[in-house]
């Protein structure tokens, strides 16, 4: 139908900041953090509505310091922030006018966070995007408390759900799509048993409000509905599985929400791995940091966060506005992203010791072949053809040390589009 296929162009000239983007950066950040369990704790630990009501008077950030998590996102080569404007806890993390269990009426702090926020973020040129939990709310008596016990029987309680979802959750996206100037997208999770005509009515009025903003997977009736695909939490695909735009939501340590006893935290090296495998891979890395009750981002975060940045300042060119890998495989040295006629071949330190590597199938001649952090040092490069099997070879000779902290990249100027 054409129709379709117009709603797939129209969303693919919408997702094109997306895609350049390649990284963003999460916040999970509530009540809970008060409590540095998580943001599954009111679950978790059985906290009635009454005494968690409770912590919430006592939720007051007031180190909070929206220019500087701006700012920490941007060092890091972040473009996109994604807040919990509300998790499932109910609990708004900002003025709301649909439900008074909010920052501003039911805590002391007495600021808009997501205001403050969508200032400095517009100051910055950074996107800000809203985390929503639009069918789970522990807060509240109709929405949905468990996905685990099948304690909601969706068209028993249907009529009761409606007043939680087309009060509260349709009326707080109305505002978070009103109040705080261009959204970049709105992140929803967990969709439970919505059914097809409620999600649609939810993104009619995302599109009737903000036509540009993004929705991702998890609004529910996927591929139907949303612009892109959230995979599971921490989860990369295999290579080629994706036909469609996808990203991978990832914890730098396990948890999402504050948490003081996990300290399993992921290695720098690891995380620039792990972003430059997944855009090689098509996708975008949306990597999450959980602030505390005060309002401070944990410094085994931020510490992360700006080596991962000091490294994307030196070799953002292979990182931002390129496509996936053209090898329909995963390479043992490290991964590929293209640009025009130039291939970046991001090759992981941890392949040294090694004198070269090794490329099949690329049937461009090589222009010439450089360190993309220094373009005056040539590689050189032996391309051979075996016509009996079709078969183009590369071997690219490597400098006996890595070049580069963490991933050395090798710009390969081709003589036309590979
Ligand atoms: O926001 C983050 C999670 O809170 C949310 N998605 C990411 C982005 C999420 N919603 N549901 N789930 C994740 C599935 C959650 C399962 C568990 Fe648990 C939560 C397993 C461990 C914590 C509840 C509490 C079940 C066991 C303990």
């Amino acid at each position: 139908m054409a129709d379709s296929l117009d709603i797939v162009t129209e969303s693919k000239s919408r997702m094109q900041w997306w895609k350049d983007a390649k990284f963003g950066m999460f916040i999970h950040w509530g009540v809970y953090s008060l409590l540095g369990k998580g943001e599954w704790v009111m679950y978790a630990n059985k906290i009635p509505v009454k005494e968690y009501e409770k912590l919430a008077e006592e939720f007051n950030p007031t180190q909070f310091d929206a220019k500087a998590w701006v700012h920490c996102a941007k060092r890091a080569g972040m473009k996109y922030i994604v807040i919990t404007a509300k998790h499932h806890d109910g609990f708004a993390m900002y003025h709301s006018r649909t439900d008074p269990f909010n920052i501003v009426d039911a805590s002391p702090f007495g600021r808009d966070p997501l205001k403050e926020l969508s200032e400095a973020c517009r100051e910055e040129g950074i996107r800000l995007c809203f985390y929503y939990s639009h069918v789970i709310d522990w807060h509240h008596p109709h929405a949905l408390h468990d996905t685990f016990n099948n304690l909601w029987d969706y068209e028993l309680e249907k009529k009761a759900f409606f007043r939680y979802w087309n009060h509260k959750a349709k009326g707080q996206v109305r505002e978070l799509l009103t109040e705080y100037g261009p959204v970049g997208l709105l992140w929803f999770d967990t969709s439970g048993g919505l059914s097809k005509k409620e999600s649609e009515a939810m993104v009619n009025m995302i599109r009737g409000l903000q036509p540009d903003c993004l929705i991702n997977s998890r609004v529910s009736h996927w591929p139907d509905f949303g612009d892109y695909q959230s995979k599971g939490d921490n989860e990369i695909p295999m290579h080629g599985e994706e036909t469609r735009e996808w990203e991978t939501p990832m914890t730098l340590n396990q948890s999402w929400g504050y948490s003081t006893k996990d300290q399993v935290w992921k290695s720098t090296d690891a995380l620039i791995r792990k972003l430059v495998h997944i855009i090689s891979k098509g996708g975008n890395l949306l990597l999450n940091v959980g602030p505390t009750e005060t309002g401070i981002i944990p410094e085994k975060s931020t510490l992360r966060l700006e080596e991962v940045g000091e490294w994307l300042a030196r070799n953002g060119e292979a990182v931002y506005g390129t496509s996936a890998s053209p090898f329909p495989y995963e390479l043992e040295w490290g991964a590929v992203t293209v640009k025009g006629d130039t291939l970046f071949l991001h090759v992981y330190n941890r392949y040294w010791p090694a004198e070269e590597l090794v490329l099949n199938g690329v049937r461009n001649t090589v222009k010439k072949a450089y360190m993309l952090t220094d373009p005056s040092t040539c590689h050189h490069v032996h391309q051979s053809y075996q016509p009996e099997t079709d078969h183009h070879e590369m071997r690219i000779r490597l400098p006996e040390l890595p070049p580069e902290d963490h991933v050395s990249v090798i710009a390969l100027e081709l003589d036309g589009r590979i």
